[in-house]
């Protein structure tokens, strides 16, 4: 069973990890494979993209340390609007430390992380004491993470040899690992969800290192299984048709691949 042939449906029933199956539902049922990436600063913004552009994605990506006035009511407020709108928290705070370190950033602090997100980023370089840092800190919740194993930055140091080990150490880690941020993937496992960023219409990148495709060129010759679209949304005149338009995008897309 190739991931790349098969519908989100179908691969329900190959994972245990509850958020994966949770995530593949809401994908089947409300035919969206986009995550907006949120990136912007006041609680205001943030509650109101989310809420206009909540019926048209199946995770919001915040990066939470970017607000200038997070309190506690942003976390009441996303959470309302995520279970209005069927769509899953997923904070980006990208962990790369030691596991006791992570394990405090992940459950402490200002933004008490493991309390709200349901998906965080993680990245593997640590190794895989990152993972068992932030499982260490979960007290019986239903949590996963994201490994980012490729990065969309011109230069990135991800070598193959790197993403290669990032899969292995997702296999050895399936209760928590959700999938993985990459631009491609060799792996062809169902059970892991391939989340790609660097992806805008009608630019190539912004002057800082980032580079975009296309939703299209991101899903059929990349191979994605779900867009992760920040200014092609956020910074439009039009917030709401730019995510209609990258909703509808990619899931024709993601439907063409699955008819071969
Ligand atoms: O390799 C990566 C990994 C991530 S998570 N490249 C990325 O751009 N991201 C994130 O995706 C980045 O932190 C930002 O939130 C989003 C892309 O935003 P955009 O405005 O360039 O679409």
């Amino acid at each position: 069973m190739d991931r790349k042939n098969c519908s989100f449906e179908s691969r329900i029933t190959t994972t245990n990890h509850p958020l994966t199956r949770k995530l593949f539902e809401i994908m089947a049922n409300k035919k969206t494979n986009l995550c907006v990436a949120a990136d912007v600063t006041t609680t205001e913004e943030l509650v109101s993209l989310a809420d206009k552009v909540g019926p048209h994605i199946c995770l919001l990506k915040t990066h939470i340390d970017i607000l200038t006035n997070f309190s506690q009511d942003t976390i009441d407020k996303l959470r309302d609007l995520a279970a209005k709108h069927n769509f899953l928290l997923f904070e980006d705070r990208k962990f790369g430390d030691i596991g006791s370190t992570v394990a405090n950033q992940y459950s402490g602090g200002a933004y008490k992380i493991v309390e709200w997100a349901d998906l965080v980023t993680v990245h593997g370089l640590p190794g895989d004491g990152v993972i068992k840092g932030l499982v260490s800190a979960i007290n019986g919740r239903t949590r996963g993470c994201v490994l980012v194993s490729q990065m969309s930055s011109s230069g990135a140091l991800t070598s193959e040899e790197y993403v290669e080990n990032c899969s292995k150490m997702a296999e050895n880690h399936t209760y928590f690992v959700v999938g993985f941020v990459s631009q491609s993937s060799k792996s062809g496992d169902p059970r892991f969800i391939l989340f790609t960023p660097g992806v805008r219409l009608g630019k190539t990148g912004d002057g800082l290192g980032q580079q975009y495709v296309t939703p299209r060129s991101a899903i059929l010759e990349r191979g994605a299984d779900i867009i992760i679209v920040g200014r092609g949304i956020t910074q439009a005149s039009d917030p709401v048709a730019a995510a209609k338009e990258y909703r509808e995008e990619a899931f024709d897309a993601y439907q063409e691949r699955i008819k071969h």
